[in-house]
């Protein structure tokens, strides 16, 4: 199956880092899809969660040298 996971990403400062931050997202083992908003500081995540848990998301967005936590 697949869940949805929302992000609240700090450190985001122009369009450059959302394309980093999505880059980085979309590469994860089990992540389906990923879209990153500036605007609203918010990622959109599908993933598989027998794959990967919504704290080694988080973690892998900290890792780049962003903020990140979970909003639901
Ligand atoms: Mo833009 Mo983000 O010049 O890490 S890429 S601030």
């Amino acid at each position: 199956g697949t869940l949805s996971g929302q992000f609240s990403i700090g450190g985001m400062t122009c369009a450059a880092c959302v394309n980093s931050v999505e880059g980085i997202l979309k590469g994860l083992p089990g992540v389906k899809r990923a879209v990153v908003a500036l605007a609203t500081s918010l990622g959109e995540v599908e993933y598989d969660p027998t794959v990967i848990s919504k704290d080694d998301i988080v973690n892998a967005i900290e890792d780049a040298g962003f903020e990140a936590s979970l909003v639901q």
